[in-house]
């Protein structure tokens, strides 16, 4: 490591003082991190723009002023869309591996050959099959399990005609997309496709080309990242509002300390259960520990969050300096968002890296590969490994932050629903009555990465404060999720920073006016809300006429673009920061924006600056807003003004309902 570059003003890449706290033990210890090398690697111009093409051995090409085209006459335009192509490809194809595997897994529970996993949400599952026209009476969990799971796999690899969730979308939207030749076919077919129009000499022409990077980004939408949540959902349970701590703080000196890491739920949720055998338990014990205490890093983290409480060490940014701690006896990853010099950290310390996926290899971890069918056995392997490495912490070398913050995380489409009118009233009106009568000024996603090329959490975290001042409803996933948690944002306290439209509406719930609703894939909980938002009625007939805006200020990663471009394509203006993969492109760039509105009444754009991104949503808000002839604060405007109801009012209603039904029988 180049000692120089770490002067202080690495300190000031992040505003996460645990980090800031862990980058001096990094400098001290001469170990290098991405915040350093981001520092040191400069990226190439050329190929940050979109304008470098190597898809063939007769490049790779740069274009510049001089050169204008490739070897095979390729201009800049083709070359940055065959670029974005690609990336959203690969997005896409994560996604839906991971929804894949879900699905497998799903198939397996429901043929009795895991051990430990089994279909615990029959609401949900029952939820599903109703979206595929499965009949579900007379039928076993089991038995509506297999044919759910038969039926996405078939989706997956569907030839011709649409997956069975683009079903799910409103009907205007379905439309627009069957009349612009945007209906997705299976994901598999749609991603080999990608792959084969960016092949050296075949499809050519920009505007085609992004055409089929957004049939392809709907695919994992309303495909694979969909499933992936849905069938997360059925086996591990649906997320309702749990508390959990975040921050690297909540590593604890005198437990066993076990960070999972990645993606995928299943590993991790076996190891939630597994941590709580008595057995296990008495292991630690058995080796000098009080406990064992469970974190979690990017979405592996939400998935325990969302669902088991497990507390989140951090986001993306964080992953080595958690193993900087010292004090973390094993990280477990699955896949995605892994970073490759995390081996080379954990040799500084006792740390063992454990890779746990078939797919997913790093030299220098320990491979305990999870299978299905063993399942729970696999977990107790994984927490004895991390146990009997305990003994082997280096005293002297923990630095644990002082630092924790506490947040609440579940908000799953169905809870939100339910926070709205209990389980028999459930529905989406208050909240579109409070955006129609001028509460709520609209909805933003504030979702995705961090990004070393910009200072971690920054981003998200000042416009999330802005937009709830400004009385706008923000939901968040994935590390923006837990940048938000992180500085506190994720708890009912946040709605004194709120609008005072948004305050009363959070007051009368008794919900944050940030809510996280999950990891990456549940993006797709938010394609969700907003066609849930569309069927309550008041707020157009489709998603592209409400009121919001998705943004990911911080992306850095091919699933960012592909669920970018999947909220373009179902209506929704898209605004990314850090910076633009197609900026070498001006054709490129305005065919993502103003020639995608006018296809599909959504747009992507990449805004680097902040005050440019707030100018841009407030005014796309605006501007929907008043399509819908809201423009302010009219309480009543729409009707008797509706009477929110708090935790108090919804119990008493739902024990009035339980007795009516407990009358009738
Ligand atoms: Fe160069 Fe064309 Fe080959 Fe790309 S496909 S590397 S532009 S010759
Ligand atoms: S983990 S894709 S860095 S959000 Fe889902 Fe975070 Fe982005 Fe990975």
């Amino acid at each position: 490591m180049n000692k120089d570059a770490a002067t202080p003003e690495l300190m000031n890449r992040t505003i996460d003082e645990t980090a800031k706290e862990l980058l001096k033990v990094a400098e001290k210890e001469g170990i290098s991190t991405a915040f350093q090398r981001a520092a040191e690697v400069k990226p190439c111009p050329i190929g940050r723009d979109g304008m470098c093409c190597k898809h063939c051995f007769m490049g790779p090409c740069r274009i510049t002023k001089k050169t204008p085209h490739g070897v095979c006459g390729a201009d800049v335009a083709t070359i940055a869309a065959r670029n974005f192509g690609r990336m959203v490809a690969a997005g896409a194809a994560a996604h839906a591996d991971h929804g894949r595997d879900m699905v497998l897994l799903l198939l397996a529970a429901a043929r009795g050959e895991t051990e430990g996993i089994e279909i615990k949400d029959v609401k949900k599952l029952h939820a599903v099959a109703g979206h595929l026209g499965i009949e579900t009476e007379g039928k076993t969990r089991e038995q509506i399990g297999e044919e759910v799971a038969l039926r996405f796999l078939e989706d997956i690899g569907r030839q011709k005609g649409q997956p069975s969730y683009i079903s799910r979308a409103p009907e205007k939207r379905q439309e627009l997309w069957a009349e612009k030749g945007l209906t997705p076919r299976g994901l598999d077919r749609e991603v080999v496709e990608m792959m084969h129009r960016t092949h050296m000499g075949v499809d050519q022409d920009p505007k085609s080309l992004l055409h089929h990077a957004m049939r392809t980004s709907l695919t994992d939408g309303w495909g694979g990242a969909m499933v992936a949540t849905d069938i997360s959902d059925i086996l591990y349970g649906t997320p309702t509002p749990i508390k959990a701590k975040m921050s690297v703080g909540l590593l604890k000196e005198d437990e066993v300390n076990i960070v999972v890491h990645g993606h995928e739920p299943s590993l991790s949720e076996m190891m939630v259960v597994a941590s709580q055998e008595p057995e296990i338990l008495d292991y630690a014990k058995s080796k000098g520990a009080n406990g064992i205490n469970l974190a979690g890093i990017c979405c592996t983290a939400n998935e325990v969050l969302m669902r088991q409480g497990v507390g989140s060490a951090g986001n993306f940014l964080n992953q080595e300096l958690t193993i900087l701690t010292g004090a973390v006896e094993a990280m477990v990853v699955d896949v995605q968002c892994i970073m490759e010099s995390l081996a080379d950290v954990a040799g500084n310390y006792h740390t063992k890296l454990i890779t746990s996926s078939p797919k997913a290899h790093i030299p220098g971890a320990i491979h305990i590969e999870f299978e299905e069918e063993h399942a729970m056995s696999v977990a107790r392997k994984v927490l004895k490994t991390a146990i009997d490495n305990f003994p082997n912490r280096k005293k002297g070398t923990i630095t644990l932050p002082d630092y924790v913050s506490e947040s609440i995380g579940g908000f799953s489409h169905e809870y939100i629903k339910y926070m709205q009118g209990g389980t028999y009233r459930g529905s989406f009106r208050p909240l579109n009555d409070a955006i129609m009568d001028g509460r709520i000024q609209g909805v933003v996603g504030i979702v995705g990465c961090n990004n070393p090329r910009d200072i971690q959490d920054s981003e998200i975290v000042n416009l999330t404060r802005e937009f709830i001042r400004r009385d706008i409803l923000v939901v968040t996933t994935g590390c923006g999720g837990i940048a938000c948690g992180k500085q506190g944002l994720l708890t009912p306290e946040t709605m004194e920073a709120a609008g005072p439209g948004l305050k009363q509406v959070c007051e009368a719930i008794g919900i944050s006016p940030v809510l996280h609703v999950g990891s990456c894939v549940d993006n797709s909980r938010i394609l969700t809300i907003a066609s849930d938002m569309v069927a309550e009625g008041g707020l157009g007939d489709d998603i592209s006429e409400l009121p919001a805006v998705g943004l990911c200020p911080e992306w850095m990663s091919e699933k960012a673009l592909a669920i970018g471009t999947y909220f373009a394509a179902s209506g929704v203006y898209t605004i990314f920061g850090v910076g633009s993969p197609v900026a070498g492109s001006e054709e490129v760039t305005r065919l993502m924006s103003e020639g995608w509105e006018q296809e599909v009444g959504g747009k992507l754009e990449f805004v680097a600056d902040r005050e440019e991104v707030i100018r841009r949503t407030v005014e796309h808000l605006t501007r929907k807003r008043k399509a819908l002839g809201i423009t302010e604060y009219a309480p009543g405007k729409f009707g008797a003004e509706k009477v929110l109801m708090d935790m108090t009012d919804r119990r008493k209603l739902e024990d009035e309902q339980k007795a009516k039904a407990e009358a009738k029988k």
